[in-house]
């Protein structure tokens, strides 16, 4: 096992992955910029390096210096959390000439998913079934016509080195075609340095579903069920839940089979999330995220695992701590992300906490890292911490979350507690029935909350 983890992130993910750490016996190092002097992960870190100035390019994604921290403080491994470098292959393989665990996949599986045509490749060699679409990345423009006049309009062009959203363009028929190709790849080129595109059927009203996989490495993989991430607002998730209340136990297996499969066959190592859109019965493979993701703890919730635990002892060599047979799901969870955010505008919304109390009692979660009188840098993501619930049943957990949101109180800065409080009283929300652009027709229609 390592002796000494530097965890090469920030806020409550830095947290998260620290107390795993702790409780595994293993030394903490924090590494922040000047404008995390007083965060709660460098507090309580056994050791703390400064990496730089505000700006995450000159500290967080700052690579001699991340690297400098673990020489310095002699770290055995790195924990990359999510966003920042976790899905930065040439840092994998930079550790690993330096012989320090990057704590994540192999490089090559990073750098495989990263490239979306390359992982739909990949998906398609592996039985995971798919959006269908081009075989590859678009040439001409004759050949986007022809593979939509056999999968049918309207069609979706995506960028190879997309995600998130971006370059993204839906052509209704063939006048919007060329059109469509020629913006995305525009957008594609400028966004990544990169403008190849692919084409897929569009898919109207489809739910956002992926399922947690966890490999060993060595040809052992197992999956965790599956997280609905449909609500959503500019591809930033919301809410989240598990089990996704449109899936039943044999849906959840079959799918489940399918990815660990696969993940088995690719020789998959640590936690993954395999995303698929979900519409009429079917799932529809998007991408692959070699990560660790926000939403993990509501798998964690209702598997009762520690998926930190899991990734630092596959990372260690020391193997899953269970098989497939032995995962038992209970119960269901709901994780709300909570900005710092006017819930109307989402503007961003830094500043000082002036009165900070968090909720409790029995299902209650709050992974946060802050606290009374500490000021939000306006430099980074505004995710300020993540409530989640668990019940026995949906109903339970609905139930529970209304209560623990009336006991939260962030004062000081404007959050979007305000915007849970009335998704959770929803009708729909209730019904569990919506899909991936229910949140913005909603905030475009009511608007209602305070
Ligand atoms: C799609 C789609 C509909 N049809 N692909 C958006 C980001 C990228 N990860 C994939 N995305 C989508 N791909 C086909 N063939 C709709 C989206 C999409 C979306 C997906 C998941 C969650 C939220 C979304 C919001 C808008 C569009």
């Amino acid at each position: 096992m390592f002796k000494k983890v530097l965890i090469a992130n920030r806020g409550e993910i830095a947290l998260r992955v620290l107390r795993a750490c702790k409780e595994l016996g293993i030394a903490t190092v924090a590494v922040h910029s000047t404008a995390d002097n007083s965060a709660m992960h460098v507090r309580l870190a056994d050791e703390s390096v400064c990496i730089g100035p505000p700006p995450s390019r000159d500290s967080y994604l700052n690579i001699p210096q991340i690297l400098a921290a673990c020489e310095i403080t002699g770290a055995d491994a790195v924990h990359p959390g999510y966003g920042f470098l976790s899905e930065n292959a040439r840092f994998a393989d930079i550790l690993d000439a330096h012989n320090i665990t990057f704590i994540g996949p192999t490089a090559e599986h990073i750098r495989v998913m990263g490239d979306k045509i390359e992982a739909k490749r990949t998906a398609i060699r592996l039985g995971i079934p798919v959006v269908p679409g081009s075989a590859g990345a678009i040439t001409e423009d004759g050949e986007a016509a022809r593979v939509a006049a056999e999968i049918g309009y309207p069609v979706l062009i995506k960028a190879a080195a997309g995600g998130g959203g971006r370059g993204m363009k839906v052509a209704r028929s063939e006048g919007d075609l060329a059109t469509a190709l020629a913006t995305a790849r525009a957008e594609a080129g400028s966004a990544f340095g990169d403008d190849s595109v692919y084409i897929e059927k569009y898919l109207e009203k489809p739910r956002h579903i992926e399922v947690q996989v966890f490999g060993d490495g060595a040809g052992n993989a197992i999956h965790l069920g599956e997280r609905d991430c449909s609500l959503q607002r500019r591809h930033q998730k919301v809410w989240e839940e598990a089990h996704s209340p449109v899936l039943d136990a044999a849906a959840r297996d079959k799918i489940g089979g399918v990815v660990a499969n696969a993940m088995q066959a690719l020789g998959y190592r640590g936690a993954g999330t395999i995303e698929f859109l979900y519409e009429n019965g079917e799932f529809y493979f998007i991408e692959m995220n070699t990560r660790l993701q926000v939403e993990h703890p509501v798998t964690e919730a209702i598997t009762g695992l520690d998926l930190v635990n899991e990734q630092i002892r596959v990372a260690a060599g020391d193997g899953l701590s269970l098989t497939q047979d032995q995962v038992r799901f209970q119960g269901h969870a709901i994780e709300c992300r909570i900005n710092a955010e006017d819930p109307r505008t989402f503007a961003p919304s830094p500043g000082q906490i002036s009165y900070y109390h968090a909720p409790g009692g029995l299902g209650v979660r709050v992974d946060s890292g802050i606290y009374q009188g500490y000021s939000i840098p306006p430099f980074y993501d505004s995710l300020i911490g993540k409530l989640i619930v668990t019940g026995r049943t949906r109903a339970e957990c609905l139930m529970r979350l209304g209560r623990a949101l009336d006991e939260f109180v962030v004062d000081g800065i404007s959050t979007t507690l305000p915007l849970f409080r009335d998704l959770v009283a929803n009708p729909d929300i209730q019904a569990g029935n919506y899909d991936i652009h229910w949140l913005e027709k909603y905030l475009a229609g009511s608007g209602g909350h305070a």
